[in-house]
């Protein structure tokens, strides 16, 4: 038999039970398929950690609570401050609330002969030993006595339940971190194919009327947010197998001290791509990338190998600092480069100054992207299939997320895993990586467009 919590459901309890990422939803016992019975329950339930128990009744209400301690056969209270009701559906129509724990110490009652019981003076009381179907319902011996436990914020029986425990099936749903895999992609690619994909960017050419003969692409990020690792695996893919030319690695400080304008070379044809992948030292906190570094990247002044200093900015002097830049030499596109793990706690300092650059790449037209990275750790499906990218309700999240957080559209953040314990080149790998190269070229070109029609 299969479940019955529908997708919208299990997405409304993974934003509930929050701590940043999507969750999965096993299922592990189901009344109509397992019995209703509590020693049932028990073992299948029993130290499982956080579990959802979802109740079903005869007049089309869902309801149910949350726990992130463990269902035990002893009998006792567990304290769980993180325990919470909720109601899905009121009588056939989705009504979602949740109704927060008041009382941490009995936020769930563990009792070998109970099913799953939430409160003291039985908050929800499921059911004692075993039921027996009546027609398609059980009528349970136990109770709803709402308001002891939890805060049911002026909801009562009539708004919770409809009053009715016949229940026409229970659940509880192990909760586990990560996941959930959609059946359509978020991201809709169609044609997805890596030659096409790959032999596209290496067709790239520049805008004809600007005359240049490449656009720049500058990395910038945090300290260890994957800027050079990023290069290596584009130049990976061009190279034809896995390398790194670019140091990467982690470090307290930024790795990367140098500003350096790759090249990447097409293996068919020897000829270098019409792009070049800027890479730039971390920002920091406390030191890192000086902002008068950063517009000098922006207008063209710095050579390639300008080695930086955070406590001397740029200034004319420098050798081979150029004083009149052209079109050719000034970056037409920002790559914000971002740990895709560290989105939830990213530091206020360097949120800032990723603020700061938008403002001056907005007042240049600068078109702006986010590379999110290391998407493999951000959910456990991602991580054991890469191909699973576009259907992972933890990348689509954290897409939303990110996009909010630098205010940038959804179709700007893109995400990507780069190479980095593979020896070998990877299909899965590589799509999403040269899906970010094409889109990054298109809006290269969208700049130059807008530089055509100024001129
Ligand atoms: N799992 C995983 N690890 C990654 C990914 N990208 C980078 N890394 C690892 O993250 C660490 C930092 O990567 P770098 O490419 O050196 O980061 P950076 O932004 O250049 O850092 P700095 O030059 O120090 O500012 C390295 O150990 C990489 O192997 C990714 O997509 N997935
Ligand atoms: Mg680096």
């Amino acid at each position: 038999m299969v479940e019955i919590l529908k997708p919208a459901d299990k997405k409304q309890l993974s934003k509930w039970i929050g701590g940043g990422s999507s969750k999965q939803f096993e299922l592990l016992f189901k009344a109509t398929r397992d019995g209703c019975a509590a020693n049932v329950f028990h073992a299948k339930c029993d130290n499982k950690g956080p579990t959802v128990t979802v109740f079903y009744n005869t007049v089309d209400c869902i309801f149910g609570g949350y726990t992130s301690m463990n269902w035990l056969s002893v009998t006792t209270y567990n304290y769980d401050e993180k325990a919470f009701l909720f109601r899905l559906q009121l009588k056939g129509a989705p009504e979602y609330k949740k109704y927060p724990v008041k009382v941490f110490n009995n936020a769930s009652y563990s009792n070998a002969t109970y099913g799953p019981t939430f409160g003291a003076g039985h908050d929800i009381y499921s059911f004692n030993g075993t039921l027996a179907k009546t027609g398609n319902y059980y009528a349970s011996n136990g109770g709803v006595t709402l308001g002891q436990t939890y805060n049911m914020l002026g909801d009562t029986a009539a708004t919770f339940h409809a009053e009715n425990i016949q229940y026409t099936d229970i659940e509880v749903y192990k909760v586990i971190d990560g996941g959930l895999c959609l059946e359509k992609p978020w991201r809709p690619i169609p044609g997805l194919n890596m030659k096409t994909l790959m032999s596209e960017v290496e067709k790239y050419s520049p805008v004809d009327a600007v005359s240049i003969d490449y656009v720049n692409i500058l990395l910038i990020g945090a300290v260890g947010a994957g800027k050079s690792s990023y290069f290596n695996t584009i130049n990976s893919i061009f190279r034809g197998h896995v390398t790194s030319q670019a140091c990467s690695g982690s470090a307290e400080h930024s790795l990367t001290t140098v500003y350096r304008v790759y090249k990447i070379r097409s293996q068919e044809t020897g000829f270098p791509l019409k792009f070049r992948l800027c890479d730039t030292r971390g920002l920091e906190e406390a030191q890192g990338m000086d902002s008068a570094d950063l517009l000098a990247i922006l207008d063209g002044h710095l050579p390639d190998r300008y080695q930086f200093n955070p406590s001397m900015p740029v200034s004319p002097e420098v050798t081979g600092y150029k004083k009149n830049p052209t079109l050719q030499d000034k970056i037409h596109v920002i790559a914000f480069v971002m740990d895709g793990c560290s989105v939830d706690v990213f530091p206020e300092k360097i949120l800032t100054n990723i603020k700061a650059t938008q403002q001056k790449a907005n007042q240049r037209g600068i078109p702006q992207v986010v590379l999110l990275t290391k998407v493999d750790r951000v959910c456990q499906e991602v991580e054991q299939d890469l191909s699973q990218v576009f259907y992972s309700q933890a990348v689509q999240d954290l897409v939303d997320e990110v996009s909010q957080l630098v205010g940038l559209p959804r179709a700007h953040i893109l995400p990507v895993k780069n190479y980095e314990r593979e020896m070998e080149l990877d299909q899965d790998v590589n799509i999403p990586a040269l899906l970010s190269v094409r889109q990054m070229l298109r809006f290269a070109d969208d700049y130059l467009y807008n530089f055509v029609d100024e001129s």
